[in-house]
Parts: structure tokens; C-alpha cells; sequence
């Protein structure tokens, strides 16, 4: 199985809610390893940069504002088949219909307030690593 690298977030309500520790050590305790990690503020620019396949989309506008609400996490997490493990790890999409055992389906009852971002490719992870750890050495 191929050791993969994926980008989470912990959005601006894992940080208000305080449960930094709490998601990421699942992520560890799972076998993850934490590669890097950062806390910064988004900006507009940002915004549009990580979630430009939704800038057309209704809810953009109210997830763009969410975003940039408070402070978030990035990490990169590594591990075999990390893309898939870790958005099997934070669950659908709607914290109402996550599953429970899963990050959102344990913490969270929002579609938008849901706590974690999970790249949902190798592919999107490449590309979302290179914007929030533009200079790697490793
Ligand atoms: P996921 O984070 O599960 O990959 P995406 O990529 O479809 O979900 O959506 C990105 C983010 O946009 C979600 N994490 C959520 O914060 C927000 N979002 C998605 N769908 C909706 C919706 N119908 N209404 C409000 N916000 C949404």
C-alpha cells in the first residue's frame, strides 16, 4: 500500500471549540504521523485559492466568511493510504448524517460548521499541500 501524504484543516470552530488536541490526536492515535503543522488566518485569497472548485456554488459566500472567522490548523498528515484513511477518519460531509465513531459524526451537527478539511485526492492533496507549506524541505 502506498504511503501517501493529505492535507486536514481544523476549521475556525475546532479552534473556538477547543478540540485542536482532541481531533488531531485521533489522527495520531489511528497511526497518522503529523509531518508539519501551522496555525495561520485565512484571507479572502486564500479562500478562493483552497476552495476554488466551489467559488460558483450558493453556500460559497457563507463558507468563505466561516472560514475566515478565527484562526485554523493545517497539517500534513502521513500514512498508507492516508487521502483515503483520513476522510474515512472525519466522515460525511453533513455532521448530521456522519456516521458516529467518525470526527463530524462525533463533534459536530453542521454541513458547514464541521470542524475538519480532508484533501479528497491524491491529487487535490498535492496541490492543497503546496498552498499552505509552499516551502518544504522534507
Ligand atoms: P468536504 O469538506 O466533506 O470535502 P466539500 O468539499 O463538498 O465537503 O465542501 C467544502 C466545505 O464547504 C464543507 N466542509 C463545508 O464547510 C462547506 N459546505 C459544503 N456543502 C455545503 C452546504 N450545502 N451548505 C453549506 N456549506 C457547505
Amino acid at each position: 500500500m502506498p504511503v501517501q501524504r493529505t492535507l486536514i484543516l481544523l476549521k475556525p470552530d475546532a479552534v473556538e471549540r477547543q478540540l485542536v488536541g482532541s481531533i488531531l490526536s485521533r489522527f495520531e492515535q489511528k497511526g497518522l504521523k503529523i509531518i508539519d503543522l501551522r496555525w495561520l488566518r485565512f484571507t479572502q485569497e486564500l479562500a478562493r485559492q483552497h476552495y476554488a472548485e466551489h467559488i460558483a456554488k450558493p453556500f460559497y459566500s457563507g463558507l468563505e466568511q466561516y472560514i475566515m472567522s478565527g484562526p485554523v490548523v493545517a497539517a500534513i498528515l502521513e500514512g498508507s493510504e492516508a487521502v483515503d484513511v483520513v476522510r474515512r477518519l472525519i466522515g460525511s460531509t453533513n455532521g448530521v448524517e456522519a456516521l458516529p465513531g467518525t470526527i463530524r459524526g462525533d463533534f459536530s451537527m453542521s454541513n458547514q460548521q464541521n470542524l475538519v478539511h480532508a484533501s479528497d485526492s491524491a491529487v487535490s492533496a498535492e496541490r492543497e499541500i503546496n498552498i499552505f507549506f509552499p516551502k518544504r524541505e522534507y
